[in-house]
């Protein structure tokens, strides 16, 4: 058995509808795997009880938890090569004056997590400022310091980019200051001894993860969507989830309940159509919410598309439609992005881009496959060879990219939900925090 000490936090581990989740996490599980050993979980509280737990008699073997391989760190645990490489961050609260550079860190309210190297940071600045003053805080996550410096409860606090990234998305106006210092190196620690095994295997891991591809997979899982949001997008999203969703939220939890469809994938949709504005209107006259053709709403029974309620619907409806004339030879969940991409590029013109993908000699039925040869529906060598013709068959790759990853957010800020069940209104939460079981598994179509 591997037992492994970890933090429960958005970045680290967590519970989600699924199970146990996060991106530390993840990464340990294939270890274990790879060793063939059981693993074990614990979370600690606070970062001193987990090295203390490393140290103990029968505690933790390993420790994976976003810690950074310090000097400090170097008695009392054992680091392997690192997996991450990430950058501390001065974070305040949009509106106040930007902090940029140290000294602007005088007189202000400052807290940081105990036993951080955050606070061995500050403990280095304060030689040189005295003045300088910082709390250290062990009953507090990185997303409580986040949220404290969104409601202004604190000026600053200072943590890791990856944290941001991780939870840009929950707080709307926090902002970076500046990057304080060097990029830090992220590892796996273990207990100081003469045994190199367990150190040996990590490293052979790590090793192998990168050479082979799996770590950055996982690095574009949990941290992609800043990849496509961006940290202004991140941001905007934040905005719209506290501003705009609650308005909805309502309409696509009852089409999803009547469609059988999971309403966080309705909802990212909608952002993605419209960003929740329902007076979107396209270059092509496609109107409201969910975007729909004048066609698609009639056949839909949408008497105005920019009646939010009535195009939420017809959108849960459409999609319905669309998923149910697809081959049963499209499985989940790929099944889900073909239905995704037919909303966007009509069924037509997905059939004919799954034909050119077979004529390539790749599998139709798989999405990666065909989102390859679809933006090949608007070059006239392919398209002028089909049924349907000329379509705009870049926009659902990018429509079907977008939607996952607002799907990914929107799950992790929303309560676990069994299907069917009644789910109280403004539900928003930070995995980590909201510690109810998982529910059980669903697929989102
Ligand atoms: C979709 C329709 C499909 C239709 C295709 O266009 O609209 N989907 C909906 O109305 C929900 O029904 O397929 S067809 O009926 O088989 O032809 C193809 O015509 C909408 C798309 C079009 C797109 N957004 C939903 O994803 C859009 O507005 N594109 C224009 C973008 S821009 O403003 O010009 O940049």
């Amino acid at each position: 058995m591997l037992r492994v000490i970890t933090r429960n936090s958005p970045s680290t581990y967590f519970q989600d509808r699924n199970g146990e989740t996060g991106f530390e996490y993840e990464l340990v599980k294939r270890f274990a795997d790879d060793l063939g050993v059981e693993l074990k979980i614990e979370s600690a509280d606070n970062l001193d009880d987990i090295f203390s737990s490393l140290n103990r008699e029968k505690g933790a073997d390993l420790a994976t938890a976003g810690l950074v391989a310090s000097p400090a760190r170097l008695g009392k645990a054992r680091f392997s090569l690192p997996y991450m490489e990430v950058t501390p961050q001065i974070i305040y609260r949009q509106g106040q004056r930007r902090p940029t550079r140290p000294e602007d860190l005088i007189s202000k309210r400052i807290m940081v997590l105990k036993g951080s190297v955050h606070a061995e940071q500050l403990a280095n600045l304060k030689l040189q400022f005295p003045e300088l003053n910082y709390e250290e805080s062990s009953a507090v996550e990185v997303v409580d310091l986040l949220r404290m410096v969104d409601e202004g409860q604190i000026d600053l606090t200072l943590i890791n980019s990856n944290e941001l990234a991780m939870n840009q998305v929950y707080f709307p106006n926090v902002r970076v200051a500046f990057d304080l210092g060097d990029a830090l190196n992220l590892a796996w620690a273990t207990a100081p001894g003469e045994d190199t095994s367990l150190l040996d295997e990590m490293n052979a891991f790590i090793e192998r993860a990168i050479a082979n591809g799996s770590l950055q997979r996982l690095k574009d899982r949990y941290y992609g969507h800043v990849d496509v949001l961006g940290y202004v997008g991140a941001y905007t999203f934040a905005q719209h989830l506290q501003q705009r969703l609650p308005r909805y939220e309502k309409y696509f939890k009852e089409a999803g309940a009547t469609h059988g469809i999971d309403w966080r994938m309705l909802a990212a949709m909608g952002y993605q159509e419209s960003l929740w504005e329902p007076t979107a209107t396209s270059k092509t006259g496609v109107r409201g919410l969910m975007m729909l053709t004048l066609r698609t709403a009639q056949a839909m029974g949408v008497s105005n598309r920019l009646d939010p309620k009535q195009s939420i619907n017809g959108g849960a409806k459409y999609i319905k439609v669309v998923r149910d004339q697809l081959p049963e030879s499209i499985q989940e969940p790929d099944r889900t992005w073909f239905a995704l991409a037919a909303y966007n590029i009509g069924s037509g013109h997905l059939d004919d881009a799954r034909k050119l993908t077979k004529a390539e000699g790749l599998d139709p039925d798989k999405w990666l496959d065909v989102q390859k040869i679809l933006p090949r529906l608007s070059q006239k060598q392919w398209y002028s060879k089909t049924r349907y013709g000329y379509a705009r068959g870049g926009e659902p790759v990018h429509f079907v990219r977008n939607i996952r990853r607002y799907y990914d957010i929107l799950t992790w800020v929303t309560q676990p939900q069994l299907e069917g069940s009644q789910v109280a209104e403004g539900t928003l939460h930070v995995p980590g925090i909201d510690k109810r079981p998982p529910a059980t598994q669903t697929t989102p179509l």
